[in-house]
């Protein structure tokens, strides 16, 4: 045997090795590149020949393109099996397997003011309030005029209007809901009003949009008396507990006469100097409220003579902070999820 068959015999040995290792396709061509390149083994022996005594050429030609095809065939039959491998895997690993358990949810969380809303409801319910809604985009008439605030009235200014260029406006407050009850139903009537409301206000402490709930309960011999009992059942309810409730005079066009409700600090209760919700007063401002004015009750169709009530608002998202002990109003605006997954549930 001849040194050059002697070297073949050593580079197939070396190739089978090396190419029954190979797992990847791209292992097989480093394998490829190491025998077949332009560096490989069997090129580098090619090389050689040249250097051979002439009557030995011929044979140690053919065993080196012998072996060339050989290890090409190897290789071939090697990248077919690998590739049909590979792309089975691929295959698998984009499969979706429908059989699998499911991963289990985190428990969503009601929004504060949803939740809020949805507690008044009920407690008022026990009151035998029904719940009426209405349109957020509004007419003059239903927010202001039939709510006893002419074109002229200073109160216009006391809440900045969006309006839209034909004259319909954001409403202001849900009082509107109230007038268009009074009209479809007339009296007797116990309605609250929840829904969106809109003020061109925006500060640290105002958002131009935020959410109201107001009452109206209309019926014969209605007193100032009815009207705390019912404001204070309510407070009660919403903090769970008695609260001590102070009484202000107030003037709003649209009851006479009216009150603002101030009840006890939740925090507090009136023994903190240092508090940060009462800022130390003891007391904090939750409903505004009045017997409803003549004028409104006539306005909605009602005889005044007959007939009259009082009417209440709160603003919700406040009231939600309160309950929530919530120190930055934006919290409910921002969609803070964190904040909104940690559990409430109506
Ligand atoms: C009709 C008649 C009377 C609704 C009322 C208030 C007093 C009031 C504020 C509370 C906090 C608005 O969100 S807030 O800033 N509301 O003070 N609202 S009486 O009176 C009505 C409503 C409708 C037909």
């Amino acid at each position: 045997m001849t040194s050059i068959q002697a070297e073949l015999g050593i580079i197939e040995r070396d190739f089978t090795e090396q190419v029954s290792a190979a797992s990847s396709s791209e292992e097989l061509q480093q394998v490829k590149v190491a025998f077949l390149g332009k560096k490989g083994a069997v090129t580098l022996i090619l090389k050689k020949l040249g250097s051979l005594p002439p009557e030995t050429r011929p044979a140690a030609g053919q065993a080196v393109n012998s072996l060339r095809d050989r290890i090409e065939a190897v290789i071939e039959d090697k990248r077919a099996r690998l590739d049909e491998i590979e792309s089975e895997a691929a295959e698998r690993s984009s499969m979706v397997d429908v059989t699998l358990p499911h991963r289990g949810r985190s428990g969503g969380g009601v929004h504060p003011v949803a939740q809020l809303t949805h507690d008044v409801i009920e407690i008022l319910a026990g009151l035998g309030f029904s719940v009426a809604l209405g349109p957020e985009i509004e007419e003059d008439f239903y927010n202001f005029e039939a709510l006893n605030i002419p074109q002229s009235h200073p109160a216009r200014d006391m809440q900045d209007t969006f309006y839209f260029p034909d004259g319909s406006l954001l409403r202001t407050h849900t009082s509107p809901v109230q007038v268009r009850s009074m009209l479809r139903h007339g009296a007797p009537i116990r309605i609250v009003c929840p829904g969106r409301v809109y003020r061109r206000d925006s500060d640290p402490t105002h958002s131009p949009m935020f959410n109201q709930l107001e009452g109206l309960l209309v019926d014969r011999d209605i007193s100032v008396a009815d009207m705390k009992g019912c404001l204070e059942t309510l407070m009660a309810a919403i903090f769970s507990r008695p609260l001590k409730a102070r009484y202000r005079a107030s003037y709003f066009p649209f009851t006479e006469p009216s009150i603002e409700l101030d009840i006890e600090c939740v925090e507090c209760s009136g023994k903190n100097p240092a508090c940060r919700i009462c800022k130390g007063t003891g007391w904090l401002e939750v409903a505004g409220m009045g017997m409803v004015h003549p004028n409104v009750i006539r306005y909605g169709g009602i005889d005044p003579s007959i007939y009259n009530g009082f009417a209440w608002g709160i603003g919700l998202d406040r009231i939600a902070m309160l309950k929530y002990g919530l120190t930055d109003l934006r919290i409910l605006f921002e969609g803070n999820v964190p904040y909104l997954l940690s559990g409430r549930s109506l």
